[in-house]
């Protein structure tokens, strides 16, 4: 066997962990990455000649890739991923469980030379900033070039990875294979008592590449739990009002596609020229406690892994220009008459297009780019990042929002009265599923935190620690939740949406500075529709009034689906959150409306 590129200092652990899934796995060669610029390009030349990868138009797209998926690998799949301990409680009713000896054997089989002919590449990843407490290592072994260039942007990859480990000496372990592609043998594998992740038989994003989702989420979420913080899918926004010079940082919660993104990027309407708004991070944030009881975060990642469809210059003009270069897609369409990606929302169709599978598409047929298509590309290219999103001490959270898919009830905004309502808020939410993960789309699901997928443990524990981890903050963001996408009676979005958004980011941001009041609801409060900036903007106060209306008979039903959820829990369901119900319950049903 051949080993290429080894540092020379390794820790005894690293390298015997190699050895040994070397040993188990049997590739022909060992290539350890260092992140260099040198070494991506020959990562994806190798993927371009050996035609995993399409080379996009050098001169539009410079260093730009197209990937395409095998068709039955194109998104997260949640009834395949498990969190494997000795019992099943500890993973709680919302995860799957496997026993931790069943599933270790398992893959252990499965990963029996499955690496026989191709390269393991070893790569060693920092989640979070150089120098902060709160990054983590981790080091994923994959027989995928392209998850190893994917790490490169969404991670801080290679050598910078390996000198924080000789300072920190813990990692998390991930192994990764493409295996075969079987989808009935595909499995994401989390084992928290040995921080090791083990994924076999696809290659899509959350799936495969294992900083993401697997560490970063499910893995730090138990880490988060024992040290005392948070692990959140949350976006990290950055809203600066120029005329006061005032900060303010956002972290939200909103399901996978809907919406993360989108807003950690949004661009102020005309009419609010006074600010201006910048990323932090766009889909995951730790969250910690800061010396003087503020709560502060971090963006553990240095790449967005962003989805492709529907974005453009209405939806999110500020992210176009980075996609122009060094960028890799996944499995969005191809316009071949200049070699250049395309994806539903971009632009005008195009003459000629090949859809996500390298067909020949014709209009009429289904949509040309995968509707969880995606692109991945560095922070450090995007023009309107925060200045923020490297300071090893993260940046001081003002607000947070929670949020989801919901056509209809769940208003446009509310904002709870406490802090301990907010956790009610975030564990209450209710929303419908997308494209992001394999099954059915479109059917409400209870997703407390957008976290459904990803918290690594009894979620019973994890509403505990939202309790307990609150008790350290003294200084307490104000918590809100949105709903973007109501709709008519004709199915379509009532609300604008995308930089409309502000105009709601601003009313909070009037909440947090305490210059505009709002209305009591048994929910919470709700903004004065005169109070909701509409200056610019051709939307009737009608409609907004219906976007802001408390329906009393629609939210008794709701809480009655809450109750059912939070019931699975039993003895585990903090008695803090049943007491927050209860509260917002019989508010409801005492409720009076006003004629
Ligand atoms: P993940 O990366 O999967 O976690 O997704 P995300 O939460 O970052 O979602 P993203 O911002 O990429 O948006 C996903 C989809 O929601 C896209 O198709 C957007 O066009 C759509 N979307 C985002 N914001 C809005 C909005 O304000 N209104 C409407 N109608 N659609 C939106
Ligand atoms: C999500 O599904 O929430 C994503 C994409 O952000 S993935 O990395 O695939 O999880
Ligand atoms: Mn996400």
């Amino acid at each position: 066997m051949i080993e290429e590129n080894k540092p020379q200092h390794v820790s005894k652990e690293l390298e015997s962990w190699v050895e040994q899934t070397t040993g188990l796995t049997k590739p022909d060669k060992v290539y350890w990455c260092d992140g260099s610029e040198l070494e991506n390009r020959k990562l994806l030349s190798f993927l371009t000649e050996s035609k995993q990868i399409i080379k996009l138009n050098e001169k539009k797209y410079p260093n730009c890739y197209l990937y395409r998926t095998n068709e039955n690998d194109v998104a997260r799949v949640e009834d395949r991923t498990l969190i494997c301990t000795d019992s099943e409680v500890e993973a709680g009713p919302t995860n799957r469980w496997m026993k931790k000896e069943t599933a270790f054997r398992m893959m252990q089989d499965l990963f029996k030379e499955i690496m026989a002919g191709r390269t393991m590449y070893v790569v060693p990843y920092l989640l979070g900033p150089e120098g902060s407490s709160f990054s983590q290592v981790g080091v994923e072994l994959t027989d995928s070039a392209y998850v190893a260039v994917n790490m490169r942007i969404l991670t801080r990859m290679g050598d910078i990875a390996l000198q924080e480990l000789n300072r920190k000496k813990e990692f998390v372990k991930a192994i990764h294979s493409i295996g075969n592609l079987d989808p009935e043998k595909r499995y994401i594998c989390h084992f928290p008592d040995e921080r090791l992740l083990m994924s076999i038989n696809t290659v899509y994003g959350g799936n495969a590449i294992l900083s993401k989702k697997p560490h970063a989420l499910r893995i730090a979420s138990i880490i988060a739990r024992k040290e005392g913080w948070l692990a959140e899918h949350m976006f990290l926004l950055e809203i600066v009002n120029k005329e006061n010079d005032k900060n303010y940082y956002i972290s939200g919660a909103l399901p996978s596609a809907s919406g993360k993104t989108n807003l950690a990027m949004i661009q102020p309407s005309k009419a609010f020229k006074d600010f201006t708004a910048r990323t932090v991070g766009d889909d995951i944030s730790w969250l910690f406690s800061g010396k003087n009881g503020e709560m502060r975060g971090i963006n553990p990642e240095n790449g967005f892994f962003g989805v492709a469809y529907g974005t453009g210059p209405y939806s999110n003009p500020n992210i176009l220009e980075s996609l122009k270069k060094n960028t890799i897609f996944t499995n969005v369409a191809l316009n071949p008459k200049d070699n250049t990606p395309w994806w539903e929302g971009l632009s005008e169709f195009p003459e000629t297009l090949y859809d996500w599978t390298g067909k020949e598409w014709h209009k009429g047929g289904s949509s040309a780019a995968h509707m969880n298509s995606r692109f991945t590309t560095p922070i450090k290219q995007y023009r309107f990042k925060s200045d923020r999103y490297e300071d090893p001490d993260g940046v001081e959270i003002s607000a947070m929002l929670f949020g989801g898919r919901r056509s209809s009830l769940l208003p446009l905004v509310y904002e709870a009265q406490t802090f301990e309502q907010g956790i009610l808020v975030g564990a209450m939410t209710r929303a419908e599923t997308t494209a992001a993960q394999s099954g059915a789309a479109r059917v409400v699901r209870d997703d407390p935190m957008s976290m459904i997928a990803f918290c690594g443990y009894n979620m019973g524990d994890y509403f505990n620690h939202w309790f307990e981890f609150a008790e350290k903050i003294k200084k307490r963001p104000k918590v809100f939740n949105v709903n973007w996408f109501r709709k008519d009676e004709n199915g379509n979005y009532i609300w604008p949406g995308f930089g409309e958004n502000f105009r709601i980011l601003e009313w909070m941001i009037k909440r947090i500075d305490g210059t505009v009041k709002a209305k009591e609801f048994p929910i919470g409060f709700l903004p004065y529709v005169e109070d909701i900036n509409l200056n610019g903007m051709d939307f009737d106060v009608e409609r907004l009034k219906k976007l802001l209306y408390f329906d009393k008979d629609g939210w008794a039903g709701e809480l009655i689906k809450v109750k059912e959820f939070f019931d699975k829990f039993g003895e585990r369901f903090p008695k803090k959150l049943w007491d927050e119900f209860d509260k917002m319950n019989k508010r409801v049903l005492d409720y009076v409306p006003e004629n």
